[in-house]
């Protein structure tokens, strides 16, 4: 498919083995080598959101989507894997960071952060503490500056110490268990949305389904 050359580049570490593992698994879903916008949602069975929710997850999509052709080929699909699989925490971080930094300007702002959390109620039902006062929280906690923009530094060095605020980030998107959808195929609609209720098992686990 033209992708063999590219697999091997600097960042994808995902053993070969396991990557024909996954590229078979890849093309049986997609067989034009492409998934779309549709078909991830239809995937992790996030349809009919509201519009909020629904705009987290195009930009979850968007983030995944590296060259911005507007799909996920299979280089995209394996960056993405080895990110939920191998990637270290400051890895992920800045997966996040580059997800709620919506305009791309290189820092994340209050209302990129209130947008995002107001997305993630929308997702995962009412929390404990109301998208403001989460906002408010994560800026009091790790804006060091108190400029009101958290830079990629500030974000990644304060979240690495905190706890309560790395589940808050989990939350926001829960790369494992988008993993878990895509290792057991597509969702059936009782289970809508299995994919947000984390159970911290299988990850890493690949599985292929039966022929
Ligand atoms: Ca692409
Ligand atoms: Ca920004
Ligand atoms: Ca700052």
């Amino acid at each position: 498919m033209g992708n063999s050359e590219s697999i091997a580049s600097d960042h994808i570490s995902v053993p070969a083995q396991e990557t024909y593992m996954w590229y078979r698994t890849f093309m049986m879903e997609y067989p034009s080598g492409l998934q779309t916008l549709h078909e991830f949602k239809t995937l992790l069975g996030l349809q009919g959101l509201n519009q909020k929710a629904n705009k987290h997850i195009d930009q979850v999509y968007n983030t995944f989507d590296m060259n911005k052709d507007g799909f996920i080929d299979f280089l995209e699909f394996i960056a993405a894997v080895n990110l939920i699989v191998r990637e270290k925490l400051e890895q992920k971080l800045k997966w996040y960071f580059k997800l709620y930094d919506t305009d791309g300007n290189g820092s994340i702002d209050k209302n990129e952060l209130l947008d995002m959390f107001m997305a993630v109620q929308a997702l995962n039902g009412q929390q404990t503490l109301s998208p403001e006062e989460f906002t408010n929280l994560v800026f009091h906690k790790i804006d060091i500056n108190n400029d009101g923009e958290l830079t990629l530094e500030e974000f990644i060095n304060g979240m690495e110490k905190d706890q309560d605020l790395l589940e808050i980030v989990y939350k926001s998107f829960d790369l494992s268990n988008v993993l878990r959808v895509i290792c057991n195929g597509k969702q059936p609609d009782t289970e809508t949305h299995s994919y947000l209720s984390s159970d911290g098992a299988g990850l890493g686990k690949v599985k292929m389904k039966s022929p």
